[in-house]
């Protein structure tokens, strides 16, 4: 990815194998937006810790600093990432189509991510096979509709031809279906989105495995 010149210095907390910290990572190295990485070690608890909470005070990651300001909300931030840098768009273009992209993100970061969040599955269970059940369930169930969902509309993304943020959305969900043993079999079109998103550089580049702390 070509860097843009760009005003602001970014810096991203985040931690590795966070699917909502993949959604921003991804679309900054989309933009070509330098940025400083953080990592935030979620299993030392440490988006928690009295300093990080100071950042950002829903104790989630991701945040993005931007200058002096730092905000929570993956979504939220890839909204500010698409306003100030349109380039290499990843909203369609009428408020109808941009309408039924943020409505395939809502399905994802709204009904699927936060019920396998380790803070709700913790609360599920103490038991890890216990947790991984709860887990698989719903991302199974949510990813079914979601495969309804997207039918009409998918091309070789999620909406049509060109790359959005519901391809930011769920590449990283079906690498936590994976994490959980969900089949992806009964997802054909998801599979195939999924498959090939995961050959784009700026997906690699994001993905959790190149991250620093990846185990
Ligand atoms: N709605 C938030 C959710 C953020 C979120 O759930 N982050 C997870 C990692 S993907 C996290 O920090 N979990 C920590 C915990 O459960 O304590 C967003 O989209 O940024």
């Amino acid at each position: 990815m070509s860097q843009v010149k760009t005003n602001e210095n970014i810096t991203l907390y985040h931690y590795w194998r966070s699917s909502c910290s993949w959604r921003v990572r991804w679309a900054l190295q989309h933009k070509g937006l330098a940025y400083t990485d953080v990592p935030v070690n979620l299993l030392q608890n440490e988006q928690n810790s009295p300093s990080f909470l100071a950042k950002n005070p829903g104790g989630y990651v991701p945040a993005l600093q931007i200058n002096a300001g730092i905000f929570g909300e993956s979504l939220a931030i890839l909204e500010w990432i698409e306003e100030t840098h349109p380039a290499s768009p990843l909203l369609p273009k009428s408020p109808a189509d941009r309408l039924r992209v943020r409505q395939m993100c809502q399905h994802i970061a709204s009904g699927i991510q936060p019920i396998q969040n380790l803070a709700v599955m913790r609360r599920h269970s103490s038991d890890p096979h216990e947790q991984a059940k709860w887990a698989s369930h719903w991302i199974a169930t949510g990813l079914e509709k979601f495969e309804s969902l997207i039918t009409p509309f998918a091309g070789t993304y999620c909406f049509g031809g060109e790359l959005s943020f519901a391809d930011l959305c769920l590449v990283p969900q079906v690498y936590n279906a994976l994490r959980f043993n969900v089949s992806l079999t009964p997802y054909p079109i998801v599979t195939r989105i999924n498959a090939h998103c995961l050959t784009l550089p700026a997906c690699q580049t994001a993905a959790p495995q190149n991250q620093t702390g990846a185990s």
